[in-house]
């Protein structure tokens, strides 16, 4: 169903259930992360990322957030280990973020926001035939969850604000070769994970989420590039700037957060 969605009073995530029931599933994403209620599990592998021979093709604004597309039509670039039982590819990835000095992350800690959150989306080709048929599947997708704080600029974080002015309207996109994202890691990869869903329509229950627990630091200058780009496409009049796209935590319905550390 191609219905209407948003972030807005209207089309926001409070009415995004008339639509799409599952918004008040069983496994809806994101949620509020309570380390001290995380299960540690000494048998959780550590994550291992291969994006060395990453692809990245193009930067688009889909209408809801900024997304860069990688080639995923082998196992160049995977994440694997922690609760993964395959390797997953890497499909694309794309940013959720705040207002000017707004709270703009999905996940929350202890009740705490992020300025902003990245999500790494990969899917499982060794069970599924395409991203789509996966992306309706219960372990179809691994999303990869990297909180930005507020602090000093992010050196690489420019090779993706730069293109921004490219993709300034809904429906553009631009060429974005070789960026590897592996330069926006944090130092450390100790994760929470937890069985969820995609945080958007429509709200499939098929993402096994990896939520790395050390932030990136980004600048609020650099935020404020993210913010110079507009939910609406060039032909239309009313000009809405892309902010607060994100989706406020949603109850955990007695699942278990699994720590990769104590
Ligand atoms: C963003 O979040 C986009 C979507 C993504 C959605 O709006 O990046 O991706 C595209 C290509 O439109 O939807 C299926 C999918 O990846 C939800 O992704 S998320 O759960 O990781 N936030
Ligand atoms: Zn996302």
């Amino acid at each position: 169903t191609g219905h209407k969605w948003g972030y807005g009073e209207e089309d926001g995530p409070s009415a995004w259930h008339k639509s799409y029931p599952i918004a008040q599933g069983a496994r809806q994403s994101p949620i509020n992360i309570v380390p001290e209620e995380a299960v540690y599990d000494s048998r959780l592998p550590a994550i291992s990322l291969s994006y060395d021979n990453c692809t990245s093709l193009t930067i688009s604004n889909n209408g809801h957030s900024v997304v860069v597309e990688f080639e995923d039509m082998d196992d160049r670039s995977v994440i694997q280990g922690g609760p993964l039982e395959d390797a997953y590819r890497l499909k694309q990835f794309h940013f959720h973020w705040g207002g000017k000095n707004c709270d703009g992350s999905e996940h929350t800690v202890r009740g705490k926001t992020y300025v902003s959150e990245l999500h790494l989306v990969h899917w499982n080709a060794v069970r599924y035939r395409t991203f789509g048929e996966a992306a309706a599947a219960p372990d179809g997708l691994a999303v990869l969850s990297i909180f930005l704080e507020k602090g000093d600029e992010h050196a690489d974080l420019h090779t993706i604000t730069d293109a921004l002015y490219m993709v300034k309207f809904k429906g553009s996109i631009a060429n974005f070769k070789g960026f590897n994202p592996k330069c926006l890691l944090p130092p450390s990869l100790r994760f929470w994970t937890y069985p969820g869903s995609l945080t958007t329509p429509p709200l499939y229950e098929s993402v096994i989420w990896i939520v790395l627990a050390e932030p990136i630091r980004v600048s609020d200058k650099q935020m404020g590039k993210f913010r110079m780009l507009l939910f609406n496409a060039e032909e239309e009049e009313q000009t809405k700037r892309m902010e607060n796209n994100f989706r406020p935590p949603q109850p955990l319905k007695g699942r278990t957060v699994r720590a990769s550390f104590k």
